[in-house]
């Protein structure tokens, strides 16, 4: 699978005149809608190829592989692609295997991504007695995250079995091939609907922005260095809201307290009042009806919040 999409990626760079930047993201899966929804929030406008396989940037020098995500860290390792987009997960447990097998894993990780979020969890049967990790000692565990699992048990001094499976573990227990499991987990309702019970978190994860190890022709550096900043313009609005109202001065210092994630405000005088400002302030949290009760007991009127639709620092 990696050398065809090695041709691929290859035969698309001999069609261009400038370096264009390759980004591999997943295919089809849950990291899919999020990724692609990003980069159009950064701007790009993408025209998937007659094969699916890559999408062409018509607006900016960055294409798309679409893969499988476990192939993303080795195209990004191989230098396939400048970047990737992946689940800390995939990640972790790729960098692990190549750990156990004696070579350095070097990508460079750039950015932390506010989508994709789960975590890596022990979970076992309603009926299993856990008094803390001792209790796995000589247990079976099933899981597709062989690697990650070793390290937390070898952290703890504990020697399970490792059933390494590549998939439907939720359900290993029950088919007598595990005592326990070890999958990811986000709403918990797989495990629920398995009668498992989670019991400690192996690994937290979210989708990550990685680089090649690779130095980049300072062309494609300054893309990436563009693309992040874009990223990190399109995560901070994301939360962010601007927030509008009116105050007596005397209640400033209160009013700037209260204010959730806020550097200076704007203050500015209102016409035909003196004793009463204006104060306008980017929050980069989410404000609460909670707040501006608060706010509006410390004496603010005229409250007015709005979402932000683009923002560079
Ligand atoms: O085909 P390909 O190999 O590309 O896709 P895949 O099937 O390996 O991956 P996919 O699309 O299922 O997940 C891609 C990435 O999404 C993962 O590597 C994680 O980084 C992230 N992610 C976030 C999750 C979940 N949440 C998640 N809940 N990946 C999988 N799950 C599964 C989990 O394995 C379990 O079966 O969802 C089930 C549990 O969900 P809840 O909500 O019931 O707890
Ligand atoms: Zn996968």
């Amino acid at each position: 699978m990696v050398s065809t999409l090695k041709a691929a990626a290859a035969g698309d760079q001999t069609q261009q005149d400038s370096p264009r930047l390759k980004l591999a993201v997943q295919k089809s899966g849950r990291l899919t809608d999020p990724s692609l929804d990003l980069l159009s929030r950064c701007g790009l406008k993408l025209s998937r190829g007659k094969d699916q396989l890559i999408g062409y940037g018509e607006n900016l020098p960055l294409d798309v592989l679409f893969v499988r995500d476990d192939d993303i860290p080795d195209l990004v390792q191989e230098d396939v692609c400048d970047l990737g987009l992946v689940g800390l997960n995939v990640l972790t447990e790729k960098s692990l295997q190549l750990t156990a097998r004696g070579f350095a894993p070097s990508f460079r990780q750039l950015r932390d991504l506010d989508f994709g979020r789960c975590r890596l969890a022990l979970a076992a049967p309603d009926s299993f007695h856990y008094a803390g990790p001792s209790t796995l000692q000589g247990r079976r565990i099933a899981t597709t995250y062989p690697q990650a699992l070793q390290k937390y048990l070898r952290e703890r001094g504990v020697v399970a079995d490792i059933v390494t499976l590549s998939g439907a573990v939720e359900i290993a227990p029950r088919l007598g091939r595990a005592d326990l499991i070890c999958d990811l987990v986000s709403t918990g309702s797989t495990l629920a609907a398995n009668h498992l019970r989670e019991l400690d978190t192996v690994l937290e994860s979210h989708a990550v922005l990685i680089q090649t190890p690779k130095p980049l022709v300072p062309e494609k550096a300054e893309w990436v260095r563009r693309l992040t900043l874009r990223i990190d313009g399109v995560q901070q609005v994301r939360e962010s809201k601007y927030i509008m109202l009116h105050a007596p001065r005397s209640a400033l210092p209160t009013i700037r307290q209260l204010l959730p994630g806020t550097e200076a405000p704007t203050i500015l005088p209102l016409e035909g009042a003196t004793d009463k400002v204006a104060v306008h302030a980017v929050c980069r949290e989410n404000v609460f009806w909670e707040t501006l009760e608060n706010l509006k007991q410390a004496g603010a009127s005229a409250l007015l919040v709005l979402p932000v639709e683009k923002m560079l620092r």
